[in-house]
């Protein structure tokens, strides 16, 4: 009786879990994950996609084994000089595109492990939270590009132009 009934919990454990991965992988969108290569004894690096969320959701980190402390950034210029800073999350919109890439929102890598060269895939687990607060995770794999890549995605003509907009705002409905 007791061994059944732990089966019976066990199964639905498992069936919680089994679950609660599809979702993760259903409620965000990733597209075209990339970091940017980096030397020997470089410190951080940047990771860059595309995301798009199936319902209001929060990116609020990332965690790598290559990396101690992956951060949220923006990039911004202050005085006419490119500079970065964190930020804690990312509020993204129910199926509008949002564009991490150089000189706009971005995740560093922080205190790197080792050196990123091109065409590696480095594994990163994206964490965001879902409109009620729930903690959700999600894993992607990362292919190193070039240092110098700068990675244009289909139809940002205008978002090279633009210069940098807040986080909250950086949003491109999907044409
Ligand atoms: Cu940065």
């Amino acid at each position: 009786m007791r061994v059944a009934f732990r089966r019976v919990a066990l199964s639905f454990i498992l069936a919680f879990f089994a679950v609660s991965a599809r979702a993760d992988s259903t409620l965000l969108r990733v597209e075209e994950p990339w970091v940017r290569a980096s030397v020997a004894s470089q410190q951080a690096t940047g990771v860059f996609m595309r995301l798009t969320a199936r319902e209001a959701l929060t990116l609020v980190g990332a965690r790598s084994p290559v990396a101690e402390r992956p951060e949220l950034h923006v990039s911004e210029i202050v005085e006419g000089v490119m500079k970065m800073r964190p930020i804690q999350s990312l509020p993204m919109v129910a199926g509008e595109l949002v564009l991490l890439q150089p000189g706009s929102v971005h995740i560093m890598l922080m205190g790197l492990k080792q050196t990123l060269t091109v065409g590696q895939k480095v594994p990163l687990v994206l964490i965001f939270e879902d409109a009620r607060g729930k903690r959700h995770e999600l894993k992607i794999k990362a292919e190193v590009r070039a240092l110098a890549a700068d990675h244009p995605v289909q139809g940002t003509e205008q978002e090279s132009a633009q210069e940098y907009v807040p986080a909250h705002m950086n949003h491109h409905k999907h044409p």
